[in-house]
């Protein structure tokens, strides 16, 4: 078993018949997916909605009932990936470029389990680019006024393309370095006309599930 595959079936315990479940993007939160269709297929009765286009294809094929945001008026647990976590629960997301849709889901969820392996537990965030999503108007503006704040700026590319979100948007990939404030960081960030949002998940992960190499677990919360 694999440390991503470890930590997201440990999360995948939390979820209890009759929940209302948010489903992450990425290679970690593929496999709560995995686990929580098998647990369907045994009986579980859940309902979920689905943080990107991919993890809702995914759901669908492992006969998760996914359910329109209409019929729903928040969730009880989220379980999703990260691309850095610090002890504070303080996240850097985006790597897979879902970000948006995560954090409505995330905010929207009474619990935010973030499953990872020990690679991304780091002390402070901000070796992982910090993935800010922008509208593709005056995008070259908004990347100057990025770099004015020390961003670094790189647009996302894919198969030699702009890589596009699922929201029609951009991500500027963002190299800060180490991040000392991120509730400041994000903050500005997000003044930014032509920001959308960014990566930083500040106060909204409740718990963490961490894969060892030694094959434990370690649950921070
Ligand atoms: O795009 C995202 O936010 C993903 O959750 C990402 O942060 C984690 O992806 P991974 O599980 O494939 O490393």
């Amino acid at each position: 078993m694999n440390l991503k595959q470890l930590a997201a079936e440990k999360a995948v315990e939390y979820v209890k018949d009759g929940m209302s479940i948010g489903l992450g993007t990425g290679s970690t939160a593929y496999w709560a997916i995995r686990k929580i269709g098998e647990r369907v297929r045994e009986g579980l009765t859940i309902q979920a909605v689905a943080t990107s286009k991919a993890s809702e294809k995914l759901a669908q094929e492992q006969g998760i009932p996914l359910i329109p945001f209409d019929r729903l008026e928040g969730l009880d647990l989220t379980i999703d990936g990260a691309d850095e976590l610090d002890r504070e629960l303080h996240l850097i997301k985006g790597g897979g470029g879902a970000l948006l849709r995560e954090k409505i889901v995330a905010f929207h969820s009474k619990e935010l389990i973030i499953i990872a392996d020990e690679s991304k537990f780091v002390d402070k965030l901000g070796t992982f680019p910090l993935p800010v999503e922008i509208v593709p108007f005056a995008k070259e503006w908004t990347m100057a006024s990025l770099e004015e704040m020390g961003a670094r700026p790189m647009l996302r590319t894919e198969d030699e393309h702009i890589f596009v979100t699922d929201n029609g948007n951009y991500i500027a990939d963002c190299r800060f370095g180490v991040i000392e404030n991120p509730k400041e960081l994000h903050r500005a960030l997000l003044a930014l006309p032509g920001v959308v949002d960014n990566g930083l998940f500040i106060g909204l992960a409740t718990r963490a599930v961490i894969g060892r190499s030694d094959g434990t677990v370690t649950v921070v919360e």
